[in-house]
């Protein structure tokens, strides 16, 4: 496989320097995830605004990168063995990102596991819930009178936050040193005011992880990734 002959989203969003590293991306909390990752690391690359519509993520040459339509995908041009590399799931972006550059995983094997255990906490837990808490407490789920998909969310939001409240005890990042479970978590801790969600699962009763969020937005490369891709 060659870069970019081989890629059909090439054809949709053509590489300006296709020597670097593309990201597909739009600034929603598993977006970001990517963008501060590459900011942090000082990785050259090329971003391309992919938006959450479906005549973008549901179009033939984005399905060729993920066929499960869904920001964030990246390809490198220079992967493993020195050939181009496609790569979705947030979560897999940022292990790959890490093991290319050596950075925020611990190199000793028994970190390196505890930071992919809290990496896959917020990948199976918080943020498929609090995905959903954002559906049925703000967005087209809100006017359904049912409570019961709401309250479920809730308590569930609730309870992982518990979850991230002890775990924060006497350390300042999630899995000991700063890591990729903390690029994975904190934007989605961050979506819960988006989603006017903090009163309701009672986020001021956690101070730790309202520190800790804190401390993760005073971070420079955390404050550009944010914006990356421009939404307009
Ligand atoms: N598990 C995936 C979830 C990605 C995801 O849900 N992306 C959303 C934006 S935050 C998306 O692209 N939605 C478009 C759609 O579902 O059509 C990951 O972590 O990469």
């Amino acid at each position: 496989m060659t870069f970019p002959d081989d890629f059909p989203i090439t054809r949709r969003w053509p590489p300006k320097h296709p020597d670097r590293l593309q990201l597909y991306s739009f600034p929603t909390p598993n977006g970001v995830k990517a963008s501060i990752m590459l900011e942090e690391t000082g990785l050259p690359y090329e971003v391309h605004k992919i938006t959450l519509s479906d005549a973008d993520v549901k179009s033939p040459e984005f399905l060729s990168l993920n066929p499960n339509n869904k920001i964030p995908a990246i390809i490198d041009p220079n992967g493993p063995g020195g050939q181009p590399l496609a790569l979705f799931e947030s979560g897999a972006i940022l292990i790959y990102l890490a093991e290319k550059t050596g950075q925020f995983l611990p190199a000793d094997p028994a970190g390196r596991y505890h930071a992919i255990q809290w990496l896959m906490f917020q990948m199976g837990g918080v943020g498929p819930m609090f995905g959903q808490l954002g559906f049925f407490y703000k967005f087209a789920g809100s006017d359904i009178e049912d409570p019961r998909p709401r309250e479920r969310y809730i308590n569930e939001a609730r309870r992982l936050l518990g979850v991230v409240e002890t775990a924060l005890e006497g350390q300042d990042w999630i899995a000991g040193d700063y890591s990729i479970a903390d690029i994975a978590l904190a934007p989605w801790l961050r979506a819960l005011d988006f989603y006017e969600g903090r009163e309701v699962v009672g986020w001021a009763d956690h101070p730790r992880t309202v520190a800790y969020l804190d401390r993760f937005l005073d971070r420079p490369a955390v404050q550009r990734g944010l914006t990356i891709p421009p939404r307009d």
